[in-house]
């Protein structure tokens, strides 16, 4: 616990030393029972360092655990032999090679936390990455140290007739008492972060793959009895992923059985454990009633990233948690990679892209800004942020840009092979890279280790005469939290020069022989860099940063007209997407102003056809349209200003929504109808897609507020056809304040009452609402019988949606959205303190809003760091919150 006189220690990278013991073997027994589980761990030990400098004692991890006995060689250590520290055991002088036995109790019913062994619906279950494990039983606790598992369960059968470990199965039987047990065995040495036991009573849906090499693998997914049918997503995604990871990187899995258990009380998405995957049930159950396409797609991508861990951070793991990136950035980028082939590349590219936007580069520039490899940490936890998984993705993007795919693969394989079994550093990553390829990546590596989001300045300019065209491209970074200056960076821009019929032309630089190619990657290394083009008639319009090949923000001052150009030829995807947004930003930007200045706003000409065109061109891929019309969110729009006015951006942003809707009544209407889909229901990306349209052709609509469109969101949440379409009408008639949202929230609650996932999405709904005083409502439900503070999922779904997902109203003036925030970070800071933090995020955001914001989110921080007893967890983010 943790206060401003007593803070945490901070961890550096730069204080790293390898462990000085090996445990070659480790064998667990676990006596389940719901407060009292004994754990008996017997390790086989030996020295690994240089003992000429006398003995050095072995250092166990261990927290929250009641000793009861260790053994060393036979012999019952006395408190002579050993000491007891906060959340360590010491071994004074151990010898040089030894077994020690040590047997420890825990409390699972009490682990509120949701880290260590605890239980969940009546089931045991354990996350241990990063540091669960010592709450669990003493043991090193950290990715360098590797072993081999053997863990032996014993429980009643009656009540926990499943009974699952890492590995094979290799004896289970009976017991007296009604007890039984059951022993696994994972011949691959593991982390203890990845270790993993489930028991409980639980139904198993079986398939199984046939790997490249012809080995036959069992799947069992385990879920609560009656969710059975809601799996066959889930194990289709699985058996795609195997399946992908042959073709795309060569990766076949190793063990004889691939197990996933769905669970409803975890606090994040799922955990690649060794064989036995858990995960949030969210991430398994899907049918289309109860799921939307975006949870399917989700399931997909959320299993996909699990099962590429198994080489991506199992089979070669991290060194130490400063690593965390290497085995994060690499499976995101994997998982990425896999759904663009599964679904729609460029969508999935824009959807990501949205992420990092919106999200990740707030985080970069605000008070927990740290490098993709951070140097420092109070806890671990903390840092399993965007900026480690999703800027990490970017950075291996970034490198197969640079490369090319056959190179890239040829750097993943030699990784793969070099490193199998080890524990292994970001710099082990580059090095592989670079060895197979022969790419020099000595300066692309401040990726890892400078924090910040790159500005990229380019002025253009054209010599009409000599039909040269040349671009200046300068560099720089904001200073960061504890990061002043910076190095330029390798940037990879992805660029191409359009003719006024939109086509590429062949590109030449000044000093080339010959033109090579339309498309190309410019190379940014210096802060400052020239790049001519020559033989370039008449003057181009520039395609910069071609499908976000770097995570930085362009500057390039197109016009409205350049804009719309791209809008409507620009050959690559997400450019021609990203020129929509811009234009849309700088219409929503001049509206701000608009509105400031007491003038009568009006709607923008060229924003308005361009979405005119966008919307009835049906050469397009609709789920590409949809995210064309989606203009930019509002979180988004804010990072153009310098004092962020929340109701000000939502005012604007729905001004152009009516006015668009109004504007294109008959085409939206027309749309929507031509999109209605009588066919056979589907789930593939296609009529995903024409959903996603009709819906957001629907939401355009109740922005016009008469009865025809509400009756529209009445009867398509009537028709009952898909949660996808009954969630997007019920979001439309809650959002829009129509009178018809009480009775189809009732409905709604009454239909799924039973349904844990699909009732978060009805408080997600309510919690989601910019209608004025929502705020008293969601307070309201939070005393609502079905608001269960020890679950996360629900938490999520309702204090975390109004305080993440519902800007305008969680910024009011008045402050009352931060004293809310702070009410239950409060709250949660003892009972889930991973949860707490993570809500935190919001309030650290203070510099950039007004002055009377700046003050009541800060006095919500200092009153949060007043408290107690706070975890190392909350205290962290709410103390570098408030420094800023
Ligand atoms: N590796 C886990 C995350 C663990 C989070 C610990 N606080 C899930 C994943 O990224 O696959
Ligand atoms: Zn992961």
């Amino acid at each position: 616990m943790a206060d401003l006189q007593h803070p945490p220690k901070t961890i550096y990278l730069k204080d790293y030393t390898a462990p000085d013991y090996r445990i070659e073997q480790l064998s667990l027994q676990f006596e389940l029972s719901e407060q009292e589980t004994t754990v008996t761990s017997t390790l086989t030990i030996s020295a690994d360092y240089d003992q000429s400098g006398g003995v050095r004692p072995l250092r166990l991890d261990g927290a929250d655990l009641q000793l009861i006995s260790i053994t060393l060689n036979d012999q019952l250590l006395t408190e002579a032999d050993y000491s007891l520290e906060d959340e360590a055991l010491l071994i004074n002088s151990p010898p040089a090679n030894f077994t020690l036995e040590v047997i420890t109790r825990i409390n699972p019913s009490a682990n509120t936390a949701l880290e260590g062994l605890y239980t969940s619906s009546g089931n045991f279950c354990t996350q241990c990455e990063a540091e669960g494990f010592r709450k669990i039983t003493y043991f090193p606790d950290r990715p360098d140290v590797l072993t081999v598992y053997t863990t032996r369960i014993v429980a009643d059968k009656a009540s926990y007739p499943v009974l699952l470990s890492n590995g094979n199965l290799l004896e289970q039987g009976e017991l007296d008492d009604g007890r039984h047990f059951a022993v696994w065995h994972d011949p691959f040495p593991k982390p203890s972060y990845l270790f993993a036991l489930v028991a409980g009573d639980l139904a198993a849906v079986e398939d199984s793959f046939t790997t490249q090499s012809g080995r036959e693998v069992a799947i069992r997914f385990y879920v609560q009895h009656g969710n059975e049918a809601k799996c066959d997503h889930a194990v289709a995604s699985l058996k795609r992923a195997m399946h992908w990871d042959e073709q795309m990187f060569g990766r076949e899995y190793d063990l004889d059985i691939y197990m996933v258990v769905a669970v409803d009380d975890f606090n994040m998405g799922a955990m690649e454990n060794k064989g036995l995957n858990v995960f949030n049930s969210c991430f398994v159950l899907a049918q289309p009633e109860s799921a939307t396409d975006l949870d399917f797609v989700r399931v997909e991508a959320v299993i996909g990233h699990e099962y590429f861990h198994n080489w991506s951070g199992n089979r070669v793991t991290c060194r130490d948690w400063f690593q965390l990136s290497l085995k994060e950035g690499f499976t995101v980028f994997r998982d990425q990679q896999f759904t663009a082939d599964m679904t729609a590349r460029a969508v999935k590219r824009i959807d990501d892209v949205r992420v990092l936007r919106g999200h990740q580069f707030q985080e970069d520039a605000g008070p927990m800004s740290h490098p993709v490899r951070p140097d420092s940490y109070v806890e671990i936890n903390n840092f399993y942020t965007l900026t480690v998984y999703n800027k990490g993705a970017e950075v291996v993007r970034m490198i197969h840009t640079l490369l090319g795919d056959a190179s890239f693969r040829k750097g993943s394989d030699l990784y793969f092979e070099r490193h199998d079994g080890e524990a292994v550093t970001t710099e082990d990553f580059i090095a592989a890279m670079e060895d197979a390829s022969g790419a020099d990546l000595s300066q692309f590596k401040r990726w890892y280790s400078q924090s910040g989001t790159p500005e990229i300045v380019v002025e253009r300019s054209y010599d009409a005469e000599q039909m040269h065209y040349t671009l200046n491209v300068k560099q720089s970074c904001p200073p960061t939290a504890g990061q002043s200056e910076k190095q330029p960076f390798h940037v990879p821009l992805k660029m191409a020069l359009l003719d006024t019929d939109g086509e590429p032309l062949p590109l030449q630089l000044k000093g080339e022989a010959e033109a090579g190619g339309i498309e190309r990657v410019l190379d940014l290394t210096e802060s400052e860099q020239q790049f001519t083009f020559i033989n370039i008639p008449p003057e181009p319009v520039p395609s910069l940063l071609r499908g976000f090949s770097a995570p930085v923000k362009l500057k390039l001052d197109l016009s409205d007209q350049e804009l719309a150009f791209l809008m409507g030829n620009d050959g690559d995807d997400f450019n021609r997407w990203d020129a929509g947004q811009q234009l849309s930003v700088k219409v929503m930007l001049r509206l701000l102003q608009v509105l400031k200045s007491g003038l009568q706003p009006t709607l923008d000409d060229a924003l308005s056809s361009a979405f005119g065109k966008t919307l009835t061109d049906h050469s397009l891929d609709p789920a590409l349209v949809a995210e064309a019309l989606t203009l930019p969110a509002e979180g988004y729009v804010a990072e153009f200003v310098e004092v962020v006015d929340p109701q000000a951006i939502h005012v604007v942003r729905e001004y152009l929504r009516r006015s668009l809707a109004f504007a294109h009544r008959e085409a939206l209407i027309k749309r929507y109808d031509e999109l209605t889909d009588d066919g056979p229901y589907s789930t593939d990306a296609a009529a995903m897609g024409r959903r996603r349209l009709r819906n957001l052709c629907m939401s355009y609509l109740v922005e016009l507020g008469n009865d025809e469109v509400r009756n529209m969101a009445l009867n398509q949440f009537q028709r009952d056809q898909s949660m996808t379409d009954v969630m997007a009408a019920l979001t439309a008639l809650v959002h829009s304040g129509s009178p018809e949202q009480h009775s189809a929230l009732s409905a709604f609650y009454e239909r799924w009452k039973e349904d844990p996932l699909v009732l978060d999405k009805w408080f997600a709904v309510q919690a989601s609402s910019p209608i004025p005083g929502v705020l008293d409502q969601v307070r309201a439900l939070t005393n609502h019988d079905d608001f269960h503070l020890t679950n996360p999922n629900r938490v999520r779904s309702l204090v975390g949606t109004f305080c993440m997902r519902n800007p305008v109203r969680f910024h009011e003036a008045n402050g009352s959205g931060y004293r809310f925030l702070a009410d239950w970070v409060i709250r949660l800071n003892s009972l889930n303190p991973q949860i707490a933090a993570r809500m935190l995020s919001p309030l650290g955001q203070w510099r950039r809003y007004d002055e009377g914001r700046q003050e009541a989110m800060k006095s919500q921080l200092a009153r949060i760091l007043e408290e107690p007893s706070l975890s190392k967890d909350v205290f962290e983010i709410a103390s570098k919150s408030l420094k800023g």
